[in-house]
């Protein structure tokens, strides 16, 4: 009895190689058109679908494979014999291997804007074909991936057939190819539309790996990534060094990179638990960044993520390894460097780009019963849209300070209070649910003299409490988003107190 395999590939990697070991194997080779020529240029002796079926491709190339006498041949369940009869009164032929790659798609639609080309790439017979085959997985082993041929080749030299088990793994595989495409393929129907919020909304991640254990050790957790991310900028894959990342520690890298993203000048970060324990910066001196990062909160930065945008080097490397530290990011390290964190057997050392540009990205919270969709606060902002409200006004310098500061706070928590000079966080106050409880424990964890300091609030003050409290400590300005039914009382505290106060019109809860 002759065996049959079917092979319609775009991507033609491989498969003369796999089409060749196949005739070897004994198997007649059906191929559409242009695979067909390509196994008979490198002098295999293929047959064309439009000799098996009758019937020529038409429409240029749309329907190929789209016939009886090709479906038949995959969908026949050769456990039954009222099948296996059917296709012999029929003369079809059954198919034992079905080896197809889809139209580049979304290839496609990443390198043009043409739709035309773009709809000219929607794949419809090879995405028929895997699913036939998928579903028939007890008569057809269906490949879709190049990197299974040679584990295909291999089960037929060694057993004569695929095993069941590797049949039913690659229809797995076939139907999630064909799942992702269709994502693919609906994301850009929702784009072309301009559906921002698209009444069915498909995501597709891939799972990268899983991990030791989730948030507490009684959670498991994965990690998964989105398709269309640049591989090198996911801390999950750019470890030069260390235990595995945890669950904590990948949303600690992460809140970490995107608070150092913010800076042009060398910066520094430092993170724990999502809030930053420090930042710093310096005109020159990532050295003196990292300093001026870890002088705010030293006993909180014990264990800390650290995240750079500057190179490195070994002097900075023997600093930060004086205390304990969990992680540290930069976009490279000095030979110099990694030898002296590589003494620190168990620091996660991560090496991956640090730019500030922006890329837009939604934000995913599970709720019960569903997810919550936002934009990232991504907003641009600058002085030119800010007001200032008191008598008192900001010199130069201040306004540099209250600028820093307002970076900060978007990153820290709600309710969030950030005190700070030009070139450093002194004290912060995270996650409380009274404002003026933040104030008040920034002032409890600031670690140098507050007198002269600016002061960031991410959300507006609902009272003048919290003016009150920062004029205890001689801060002097204040910059915040207004808009509270007691702006005029919140003023005139600042006026009371000599302190300059600067509106932003934009709000910056975290949560
Ligand atoms: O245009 S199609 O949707 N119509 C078909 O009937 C069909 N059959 C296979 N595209 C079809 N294919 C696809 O053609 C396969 O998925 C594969 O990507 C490609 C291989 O074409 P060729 O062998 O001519 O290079």
């Amino acid at each position: 009895m002759k065996r049959y395999a079917l092979i319609s590939v775009s991507d033609k990697n491989g498969i003369v190689d796999f089409a060749k070991k196949l005739e070897n194997l004994g198997f007649e080779i059906v191929s559409s058109g242009g695979t067909f020529k390509v196994l008979k240029d490198a002098g295999l002796n293929p047959v064309k679908v439009s000799d098996i079926t009758g019937f020529p491709e038409i429409l240029d190339g749309r329907v190929k494979t789209l016939h009886p006498k090709i479906h038949g041949g995959i969908l026949v369940d050769m456990r039954k014999e009222s099948h296996r009869e059917e296709l012999k009164k029929h003369g079809i032929n059954n198919f034992e291997i079905v080896c197809v790659n889809l139209y580049p798609f979304k290839e496609t639609v990443k390198k043009t804007d043409d739709v035309d080309e773009i709809i000219e790439n929607i794949d419809i017979g090879g995405p028929t074909l895997l699913r036939a085959s998928a579903k028939n997985f007890y008569s057809v082993a269906v490949v879709v991936d190049p990197d299974d041929y040679s584990k295909v080749v291999e089960e037929i030299e060694k057993n004569g057939e695929v095993s069941l088990d590797t049949r039913k793994k690659l229809a797995l595989k076939a139907l999630s190819h064909t799942a992702s495409y269709d994502i693919a393929i609906s994301s850009f129907f929702n784009r072309m539309l301009e559906n921002k919020f698209p009444e069915r909304l498909f995501l597709e991640y891939n799972l990268e790996n899983t991990l030791r254990y989730g948030e507490n050790p009684h959670q498991q957790a994965a990690f998964y990534s989105e398709p269309d991310f640049r591989n090198d900028e996911l801390p999950a894959l750019k470890k030069l060094q260390g235990k595995e990342l945890s669950y904590n520690n990948l949303m600690d890298s992460d809140a970490a990179i995107e608070m150092v993203r913010e800076f042009d000048e060398p910066a520094c970060v430092i993170v724990k638990h999502a809030n930053p324990c420090g930042i710093g910066r310096d005109n020159e001196s990532l050295k003196i960044a990292f300093e001026r990062a870890h002088s705010t909160d030293p006993m909180s930065a014990f264990g800390g993520i650290i995240a750079l945008n500057r190179e490195v080097d070994g002097e900075l490397a023997s600093l930060i390894t004086k205390n304990f530290v969990e992680v540290v990011i930069a976009p490279s390290f000095t030979k110099e460097a990694r030898g002296i964190f590589s003494k620190k057997k168990n620091l996660r050392l991560i090496q991956l780009p640090i730019n500030s540009e922006k890329y837009p990205y939604f934000n995913i919270k599970r709720v019960r019963g569903g997810i919550l969709l936002q934009d990232a606060d991504t907003i641009e902002e600058d002085r030119s849209n800010w007001n200032v409200v008191t008598e008192a006004k900001p010199d130069e310098e201040t306004f540099k300070a209250l600028e820093f500061a307002w970076k900060v706070v978007k990153h820290v928590k709600s309710n969030a209070i950030v005190f700070c000079k030009e070139n450093e966080t002194l004290g912060i106050g995270a996650g409380q649910m009274s404002r003026v409880d933040s104030v008040k424990i920034a002032v409890m964890k600031a670690n140098k003299d507050l007198n002269g300091s600016v002061l960031a609030s991410d959300a507006f003050f609902p009272f003048r409490d919290s003016i009150d409290e920062a004029a205890k400590i001689g801060v002097k300005a204040v910059i915040q988003p207004g808009g509270s039914i007691r702006d005029k009382e919140v003023i005139e505290a600042a006026n009371e107190h000599g302190i300059a106060m600067v509106f932003t019109g934009i709000r910056h809860f975290r949560h």
